[in-house]
């Protein structure tokens, strides 16, 4: 069993109803266990062009997938729930992002574990740091808390949504 974390995003529709099937979908997939939440964040949009707000969230699984069978069957969540690729960083129904997996590092074509981007991302290291916030980052050796000291994370606003199965909302 590896534990790794999966980034989700959503900013079209009903975005929240986007991240909860998500997990619903990677939890009920041979090999893929969800055993923590983050919050869900409202997020400014970064890069790519003017679009809505996201919602954000970080989930950790235990899987006994490698990196390219867990890569499928992100993309294969993303394809069932009909997200489209038509503008580079344009919005989307559901983002799977795979952020980290165990201590490991990979560099091949289709797949670069860490996240390329997560270092720089508020969205990702704000919900991360609910989850793990003593992960070791295996390219820099910090921990996503003090990698969180390092972003600017005016845009990202934590709201009452709950992922946990049967909780819809917390406060
Ligand atoms: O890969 C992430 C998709 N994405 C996001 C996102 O999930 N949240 C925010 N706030 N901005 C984003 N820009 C892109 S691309």
């Amino acid at each position: 069993m590896i534990k790794a974390y999966l980034g989700l995003g959503s900013n079209i529709g009903d975005r929240f109803g986007h991240l909860k099937e998500a997990v619903f979908r990677l939890n009920a997939s041979d090999g893929i266990k969800v055993t923590a939440y983050s919050a869900v964040y409202e997020t400014d949009p970064v890069g790519g062009p003017e679009q809505p707000d996201f919602l954000n969230a970080v989930v950790e699984i235990e899987t006994t997938l490698d990196t390219g069978d867990l890569l499928d069957r992100c993309l294969e969540t993303e394809h069932e729930m009909g997200r489209k690729r038509e503008v580079l960083w344009g919005p989307r129904t559901i983002d799977i992002d795979v952020l980290l997996f165990g201590g490991e590092l990979e560099m091949t074509e289709r797949l670069t574990v860490p996240h390329p981007h997560m270092c720089e991302r508020a969205f990702v290291l704000v919900p991360l740091a609910d989850i793990a916030p003593d992960a070791v980052h295996p390219l820099t050796g910090t921990t996503i808390c003090e990698l969180l000291t390092t972003v600017d994370y005016s845009g990202i606003r934590r709201t009452g949504l709950s992922l946990v199965p049967d909780e819809s909302t917390i406060e």
